[in-house]
């Protein structure tokens, strides 16, 4: 069964890749699942037949059949357990993997957006400019912690697995900011994530949302 899912009509970014569709499509291109997408508003995420899917009035959404989800971290994990390549079959690595997804979404992602509101919800307030370096040294501090862990390593824990989809999308949205570039090693993670094939496919597609130009095979 091909399986829908739900994508910004018109992203603020422009189909660069940093909502969170994006991980959803990675994650399907990844295993090689075909998928469908529907474009919605802004407004049509608030309506009523939009929550019945996502209580919250946000994308991603996935549909299969019966099956409606939301919240991209369970989306990427259904589609990781039910499909070959992005979760070890090894029991303990398996859950150090999702693990790793995990400590993507709560650990460092939780401080990136915070990065994102206070610049552009809090970027007026009288507060701002003394709240905005303490936001910057909390994702410094997960930042020096992961890249720690990391070393020399290609991936978080053997080979590429969901949990690296989701820390290097988490980590994607900081690259405006410069501070991904003081970490090299991480810069250079996220740039591994973003060469591979499946991560090129899923970005042409949602760049293609923008573009109006659909994608090429390969
Ligand atoms: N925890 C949920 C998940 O992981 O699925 C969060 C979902 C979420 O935040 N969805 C956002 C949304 O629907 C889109 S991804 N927002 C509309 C709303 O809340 O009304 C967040 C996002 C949006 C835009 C950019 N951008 O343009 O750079 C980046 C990320």
């Amino acid at each position: 069964m091909i399986p829908t899912i739900t994508a910004f009509e018109n992203s603020p970014d422009r189909g660069q890749g940093l909502a969170r569709d994006m991980r959803v499509r990675w994650a399907l291109e990844e295993v090689g699942q075909p998928y469908e997408v529907r474009l919605v508003s802004f407004s049509a995420m608030k309506e009523p037949a939009h929550r019945a899917l996502h209580p919250f009035g946000q994308i991603p959404t996935y549909e299969e059949g019966d099956l409606a989800l939301f919240e991209s971290g369970a989306i990427v994990f259904h589609i990781a357990e039910r499909h070959a390549g992005l979760l070890p079959k090894d029991t303990n690595a398996r859950a150090r993997a999702i693990t790793w997804m995990f400590a993507a979404l709560n650990t460092v992602e939780a401080p990136i957006l915070d990065l994102q509101t206070a610049k552009f919800l809090e970027g007026d307030k009288p507060w701002s400019g003394e709240r905005l370096p303490l936001v910057k040294d909390r994702i410094r501090k997960r930042l020096g912690e992961l890249s720690h862990r990391l070393g020399d390593a290609d991936w978080l824990d053997g080979a590429f697995s969901a949990g690296d989809l989701m820390m290097v999308h988490a980590l994607l949205r900081l690259k405006p900011s410069g501070l991904l570039d003081e970490y090299p090693s991480l810069a250079a993670y996220v740039a591994r994530g973003e060469a591979r094939p499946a991560f090129k496919r899923a970005f042409a597609a949602q760049l293609a949302v923008f573009t109006g130009k659909v994608p090429t095979a390969g």
